[in-house]
C-alpha cells in the first residue's frame, strides 16, 4: 500500500515536471512573433513593350534571414494595379535532360538559410510574372507582396531595369524558343 502510494506520488511529480517543461517550451513561440526576412536590391526586368503571347518577366532581390531557422519564400502576390491577373510563381533555373537551362516552379519555395541570405538573379531563382497586361518601362516600379513559410509577408517595390546582355535567360526570344512552353 505504502509502496504503491509512493510510486503514484512519484509518478505524479514526474508528470508535473514534464508539464512544467512543456509549458516553458510551449510559451516561447506564442510570445515571440515570427520574424520577417528583409529584402534588398529588389528589381524587375523591364518589359518596354509587350510581345505577342510572351509577356512575362522576373523579379530579383536579395533576401536575408536573421533567425536561427531556415525560412522559405513560398509565394508572392502582385499588388500593381492592372499588371496581371495570373498568380505569381517562385521559379528556379535548372538543366533539363537535353542539357538546356530552363526555368521551372520551385518545389516548396526558395530557401533563405538561417542567419544567411539568398540572391534571386537572372539565370537563377526569381519570382515569375506571367501574362502581363501592360508594359513595364525602365525606371518604373512594380509592387508585390512576398509570402514566407513562417506566415509573415513583406511588401516590396521593384524598380524596372534593363538587362544589358542580349543572351540573358530573360531575353524574350530565348523564352519564346522553348523554356516556357516546355515547362509550363
Ligand atoms: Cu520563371
Amino acid at each position: 500500500m505504502n509502496t504503491s502510494t509512493s510510486v503514484t506520488k512519484r509518478g505524479l511529480s514526474l508528470v508535473a515536471v514534464a508539464i512544467a517543461a512543456l509549458a516553458l517550451v510551449g510559451c516561447a513561440p506564442a510570445v515571440t512573433a515570427p520574424v520577417t526576412p528583409t529584402a534588398s536590391d529588389v528589381w524587375i526586368k523591364a518589359v518596354p513593350e509587350l510581345m505577342d503571347g510572351m509577356a512575362m518577366t522576373g523579379v530579383f532581390m536579395t533576401l536575408e534571414n536573421p533567425t536561427d531557422e531556415d525560412i522559405e519564400l513560398v509565394g508572392a502576390t502582385n499588388t500593381t494595379e492592372g499588371l496581371t491577373e495570373k498568380p505569381l510563381e517562385t521559379h528556379e533555373v535548372v538543366k533539363n535532360a537535353a542539357g538546356e537551362m530552363v526555368m521551372q516552379e520551385t518545389e516548396g519555395g526558395i530557401v533563405i538559410p538561417a542567419q544567411g541570405s539568398v540572391t534571386l538573379k537572372p539565370g537563377g531563382y526569381h519570382v515569375m510574372y506571367w501574362d502581363l497586361l501592360k508594359p513595364i518601362p525602365v525606371g518604373s516600379t512594380v509592387t508585390l507582396t512576398l509570402e514566407f513559410s513562417n506566415g509573415t509577408t513583406l511588401d516590396v517595390e521593384a524598380v524596372a531595369r534593363e538587362i544589358a546582355n542580349a543572351n540573358e535567360t530573360y531575353d524574350p526570344e530565348a523564352d519564346a524558343e522553348g523554356s516556357t512552353e516546355m515547362n509550363h
